[in-house]
């Protein structure tokens, strides 16, 4: 079987602002909270330069105009852009983004933003406990409503937030259940205001960008039933519904499904909707769905009396480091026997990517693009200078080949943007967890000199990229 690429298929890379910038508080930028996170802490890269990509970004596209790449997903920080309570548009900011696409698009390759992606600028989290207040809406309306202006002459690609599920689901991992306590009800309540601003963002895109098209960015972690015991498949649809469907319906049906009101019942949640909330959610249509997948779960039942278990995640890359989840009544994340796992334990699974594709294309007929899937690794240069990351190639190599079967299958995808085209921080491990195709050297801290170095698989992907996915 051989995978036909649409001609024009965008092949490029992603890239989030606070993990691969650094320059924290340059040219008026003030911090946000990310920047605060991995601060000083070992193994943690120092995110006060994570790849420096800010004094570097012409090297690296000149890098990914070499190896061919025609699209770039990056995110823009909020707290460049609007670093301060008062107000006041920071000028420099704009002007390193305008650099940044204009050079982008001196080589054909297309820019595709990310409004936000994580980072939370301190100042919004103080003056409006970040997520969980209502007064956000208005901030991400302006800031939208500043991109759109700046950059829609020229970037026609949006995504509103990134992963907001994960987020959600996630919240002790990526540092928004501010008050963890209640964060079991509080979610529903903060989700609500992301699907807000979310919103806001659609419908201002729609006004403002000429031919702009705006699409959410869930993350995907399809989910399989551990058996064909019957209730083990009632748990993987609960656990799908609780991770994934409750946000892919609503971005796509503009409201909230069945399962999540009957949910919100039943547990005695309130998620404070108020009158014309509904509404202003109804409007925001998007174009396309932008979807991150590295991995797949299994469920199984899991009886109302048993204990529930917190997800721990890995983070030190020793395998077995990662305990799953328990949510008595509903269902078990378990491990697959069927698929291997990285170091970090997430599954080793190309086949996910197609059930994804397949999965949102069936339900919601909406074009589709990959705008995160990759391998994070343990690495270093070796003594020839090169960095080897025979893993790496083999793993995209399956996990591209299945995006191709999906197109056969007559799903509707226009791209593939892997995590990520350079070596950044990671979410939870810093530069331990490496996932580029270019080495950056922020190893040797006396001499940090953040080298760019190709990888193998920089060469790989460059072949496959200008061969339209041959692989
Ligand atoms: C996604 C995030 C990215 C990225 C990636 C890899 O969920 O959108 O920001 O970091 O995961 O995850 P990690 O860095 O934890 O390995």
């Amino acid at each position: 079987e051989k995978p036909v690429f649409p001609k024009g298929f965008l092949w490029g890379g992603s890239s989030s602002s606070w993990q691969i910038e650094g320059a924290v508080e340059e040219d008026g930028k003030t911090l946000s909270l990310m920047d605060l996170n991995s601060r000083k802490k070992k193994p943690y890269a120092d995110d006060t330069y994570a790849s420096d990509h800010y004094h570097h970004y012409r090297e690296d596209i000149r890098l990914m105009a070499k190896a061919g790449l025609t699209s770039y997903r990056f995110s823009i920080s909020w707290s460049r852009i609007y670093p301060t309570k008062d107000g006041k548009l920071n000028q420099k900011g704009i002007d390193f983004y305008n650099d940044l696409i204009n050079e982008l698009l001196n080589y054909n390759i297309t820019p595709i933003v990310t409004i936000y992606h994580y980072d939370m600028p301190v100042w919004i989290d103080k003056e409006y406990d970040g997520w969980y207040g209502r007064g956000i809406i208005k901030e991400f309306d302006k800031y939208a409503r500043t991109l759109f202006s700046e950059f829609g002459d020229r970037v026609k690609y949006w995504l509103s937030i990134n992963e907001q599920n994960m987020q959600i689901c996630y919240g002790d991992w990526l540092g928004i259940d501010k008050h963890p306590d209640t964060w079991f009800k509080d979610k529903w309540k903060v989700n609500h205001v992301m699907n807000l601003c979310h919103a806001k963002a659609v419908i201002a895109c729609h006004e403002l960008v000429p031919g702009g098209k705006i699409g959410p960015v869930p993350g995907y972690v399809p989910i399989y039933p551990y058996s064909c015991n019957p209730q083990d498949q009632i748990a993987a649809m609960n656990a799908e519904e609780l991770t994934e469907k409750v946000w892919d319906d609503l971005y796509a049906h503009r409201e909230y499904n069945g399962f999540i009101k009957n949910y919100w019942k039943q547990y005695q949640i309130n998620p404070d909707i108020r009158p014309g909330d509904m509404e202003l959610i109804k409007q925001a249509k998007i174009d396309f769905f932008g979807l991150n997948c590295y991995r797949s779960n299994t469920a199984k039942y899991c009886s109302q009396n048993d204990t529930s278990q917190a997800y721990i995640l890995n983070k030190t890359g020793k395998k077995g480091g990662l305990i799953f989840p328990k949510v008595p009544g509903l269902y078990q994340l378990v491990r697959n026997p069927y698929v291997e796992y990285t170091d970090w334990d997430w599954e080793k699974d190309p086949v996910s990517l197609r059930y994804m594709l397949r999965y949102v294309w069936d339900h919601y007929q909406l074009p589709m693009i990959i705008t995160e899937n990759g391998y994070g690794e343990h690495e270093k240069v070796s003594d020839d200078g090169k960095v080897h990351d025979p893993e790496r190639i083999a793993f995209l190599r399956e996990q591209i080949k299945q995006v191709g079967l999906a197109i056969q299958d007559g799903c509707k995808v226009f791209g593939y943007n892997p995590w990520t085209f350079l070596d950044v921080l990671s979410t939870g491990n810093g530069m331990s967890k490496r996932y580029g195709f270019v080495y950056v050297n922020t190893t040797d801290e006396d001499k940090l000199d953040f080298r760019r170095i190709p990888k193998d698989s920089y060469y790989w992907y460059s072949k496959l990229v200008k061969s339209n996915g041959e692989n």
